[in-house]
């Protein structure tokens, strides 16, 4: 068994064990209640789902396996000469909740390397598609496609115990991510590039061989932009639409790739990951509408209130959970302070970040006013010459199957059940609250 396999069976037999045994004795005990507002109202903050990959508090933001971004960017291994981290080992983190040592990152890079071939029928597949077709609907077709090489599908299919679950996701979860790059890169050429593609360059780490595949820029600085990227969009706890639909379709026993396919089709929805390529186009427009690219702040805020006054909401603010600007905002702030000299789009990033919040908070109903994720990524990349924004989301979901690809070998090895909760007619609703008036 290969080192991170092993430390992973160790790790999740010895909790699961423990598990079982807490649930025997606290099994009845209250987390929560429920009200007719989170009935109605998407499910905001009920507790009823085990995630243990990372954690959001609303004040202080994401924490994976307990460590902060600035944490992680400190802690986590680089490679020789850079001074981001690699996402190789933020998967690492969170499968078995160790910071790897640089041989161990090393190791893992090689073996991603090896298990990165894709089908000739998926690349035929993709080239049937109109280059107009979304890249994220190309995203979603290719990873149903690339399902016939399913570890756990051909091994259920020959009577797999549920004992080995576990191992056979393991397998497609590393096989998928390893994937993942190649996948999106063929994508992005394809639509962009005329398929003029790029080989991969095997001296790479998985980030960094992203960014050469893309081919937008040779710069240093955009291998370094990749491989924090795909680290801090990699994980948000458990409730987020793309991850809670990974955790919904897993826990049928779909295996990885429908289960990554399906919580990609959440993160399309512009609510959630979209949100990154509607943020440029709100920028291009508002460039577009006042006719110049260094526009005053009362112009900025004069562009948000027409928006907000069609009915549409500012994208990129805003949050579910969050109560003060996202640090994975904060984090992409400081990359572009330190590695950008001049862009006026990201200088429309920052006052966008001065305009917005106290117009949101003058609606008086928007709980969250500061930026997301979303607010920032896409004037970064539009520097570096990545200018195709409906491909921004693809890059939001290469690293997203980090997270919740390594919360789904968390899950099929601590053997968590079919997930099924209970749904109420608006009637049955009407009648409980009489009964219990
Ligand atoms: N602009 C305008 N109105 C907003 C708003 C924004 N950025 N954020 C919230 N509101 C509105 C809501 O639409 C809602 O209005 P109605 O009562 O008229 O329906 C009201 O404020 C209350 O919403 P909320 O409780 O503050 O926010 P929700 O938890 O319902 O929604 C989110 C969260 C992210 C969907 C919402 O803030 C939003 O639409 N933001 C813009 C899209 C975006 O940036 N999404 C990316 C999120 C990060 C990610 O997943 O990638």
């Amino acid at each position: 068994m290969n080192p991170l396999k092993q430390k992973f069976f160790d790790k999740s037999s010895a909790l699961r064990t423990e598990m079982r045994a807490y649930l025997k004795e606290n099994g009845s005990k209250k987390v929560d209640e429920v009200t007719l507002s989170q009935v109605f109202g998407g499910m905001r903050g009920v507790k009823s789902m085990i995630w243990e990959t990372s954690q959001l508090d609303a004040k202080e933001g994401i924490r994976f396996r307990g460590y902060s971004i600035p944490e992680l960017r400190d802690k986590l291994p680089k490679r020789e000469g850079d001074k981001e981290p690699l996402p190789e080992a933020l998967f690492w983190l969170m499968l078995v909740d160790e910071i790897p040592t640089q041989e161990e990152v090393n190791w893992l890079s090689d073996e991603w390397e090896k298990r990165n071939s894709i089908p000739q029928h998926v690349f035929d597949m993709l080239e049937s598609f109109p280059a107009t077709t979304h890249p994220m609907t190309q995203l979603i077709a290719a990873l149903t496609s690339l399902q016939s090489e399913s570890v756990f599908t051909k091994r259920y299919a020959e009577g797999m115990s549920k004992s080995d679950y576990w191992d056979a996701t393991f397998e497609d979860a590393m096989n998928v991510i390893a994937k993942m790059p190649v996948v999106a890169a063929y994508i992005y050429r394809r639509t962009y590039h005329d398929g003029n593609h790029i080989a991969p360059d095997t001296s790479l780490d998985w980030a960094g061989n992203f960014a050469h595949m893309l081919g937008v820029s040779d710069h240093a600085d955009f291998k370094s932009l990749m491989r924090l990227y795909l680290t801090i969009h990699a994980d948000h706890e458990g409730g987020n639409a793309s991850a809670h639909t990974v955790h919904l379709v897993g826990s049928t026993l779909s295996d990885a790739y429908l289960s990554l396919a399906a919580g990609m089709c959440s993160l399309a929805g512009p609510l959630h990951g979209l949100a990154n390529q509607e943020v440029i186009k709100f920028i291009f427009e508002l460039v577009e509408t006042v006719g110049t690219d260094t526009p005053t702040n009362e112009q900025v805020a004069e562009f948000v209130q027409q928006t907000l006054d069609k009915g549409r909401v500012i994208p990129g603010y805003g949050h579910a959970v969050l109560r003060q600007p996202d640090p994975r905002f904060t984090a992409q702030r400081l990359f572009a302070e330190e590695y950008i000299k001049s862009s006026t789009h990201v200088n429309i990033v920052w006052q966008l970040f001065e305009v917005v919040p106290p117009i949101l908070e003058a609606l008086g109903k928007v709980k969250n006013p500061w930026p997301n994720v979303d607010a920032h990524s896409g004037a970064i990349l539009v520097h570096y010459g990545l200018k195709e924004y409906t491909f921004y989301t693809v890059l939001f979901g290469v690293s997203r199957a980090l997270g919740v690809l390594s919360s789904l070998c968390w899950s099929r090895a601590l053997g968590f059940p079919l997930e099924r909760p209970k749904s109420m007619t608006y009637d049955a609703i009407k009648s409980f609250v009489e009964e219990n008036a």
